[in-house]
């Protein structure tokens, strides 16, 4: 990637001492945002927010040390947009598991200083013949993300066709946790989930969810915002979200870990992913001209001692 391109990006879009653009891991460009509230990393990769630590707090998202950073690749770790399907494609197991803006360069449409401090940067994806030929729709996305105390990230999907198209999708985030079997999530007590650890199964969750083994459900009507409570770093991080009824917890755990080329082993221990999607029977059917929102708000807070 030319170095041009980065010298673009930054007379374009870069604000003094808030917001700047250099090569990263892989040779993509990344945005840097520093502000009175936090520190940030966004790939352009994907539209991939890579990184997230409010001043005097650990890191909030994991990003695996063992990540590719590669053309046509997702990476693991952050928060990869899944776009604009789910999971495996529901009728062609040929096309990539969560459709394709997670793995397809996104561009910067602008950067704001916000008046409370907070910074906003807007990347932008447009269909092309690459993606028309997975997917036969006209389509514009945005993803506006807002660093300050809390992480805010919305994934704006317009139709720019003339027929309706139906989608589905999640914000896959990646939180770094200091001990996964040490960790609970609440604002799940009592809603039903697809166990597809476990064939698929419906079940309902007995109070709050915890980590013992691999861990893969898609949490059910549900628009409840979660919170991961975290003794070994004393924090509560919570996930709140717009556009949603459903929400996925997974976790690969030991076996699974080794068979993936992209993740460490032992990485399992250090993360939970807790996303805010549409999955499952929550597909949205966007009209043209039309646009969904689905956004997340990360916030983090010390637990009481
Ligand atoms: O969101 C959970 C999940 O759908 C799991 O089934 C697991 O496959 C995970 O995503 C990671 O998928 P990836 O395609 O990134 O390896």
């Amino acid at each position: 990637m030319s170095t041009d391109l980065i010298q673009d990006l930054n007379a374009r879009f870069a604000i003094a001492d808030q917001v700047s653009f250099a090569v990263g891991s892989g040779g993509f460009p990344v945005v840097s945002v520093r502000n009175a509230h936090a520190d940030a990393s966004i790939a352009l990769q994907g539209a991939d927010v890579t990184g997230f630590q409010p001043h005097g707090q650990e890191p909030v998202l994991f990003l695996s040390r063992q990540a590719v950073y590669a053309r046509g690749k997702a990476i693991r770790g952050g928060i990869p947009i899944c776009w604009p399907w789910f999971g495996p494609h529901p009728t062609d197991p040929t096309k990539p598991d969560h459709g394709f803006a997670r793995t397809r360069p996104w561009s910067v449409l602008d950067t704001r200083a916000m008046p409370d401090g907070a910074t906003r940067v807007r990347l932008g994806l447009t269909d092309d013949a690459e993606t028309r030929a997975l997917w036969p729709h006209a389509f514009a996305l945005q993803l506006v993300v807002i660093v300050g105390a809390a992480l805010e990230v919305t994934l704006v999907a317009r139709n720019t066709g003339y027929e309706p198209f139906v989608c589905s999708g999640a914000l896959h985030s990646y939180f770094r946790v200091g001990d996964v079997t040490a960790i609970t999530i609440q604002g799940l007590e009592g809603i039903a989930y697809v166990d597809k650890v476990d064939g698929g199964h419906a079940k309902v969750q007995q109070g709050p969810v915890t980590i013992a083994g691999e861990t893969d459900r898609v949490y059910t009507d549900t628009t409840a915002a979660c919170a991961i409570v975290d003794p070994t770093v004393g924090r509560r991080v919570t996930v709140a979200k717009e556009g949603s009824r459903s929400t996925v917890v997974w976790n690969p755990w030991r076996d699974k870990a080794r068979r993936l080329a992209d993740f460490g082993d032992d990485e399992y221990t250090e993360m939970v992913c807790v996303e805010v999607a549409n999955a499952g029977d929550d597909t949205v059917t966007v009209a043209p001209g039309g646009e969904h929102r689905l956004g997340t708000t990360i916030g983090v807070a010390a637990l009481a001692s």
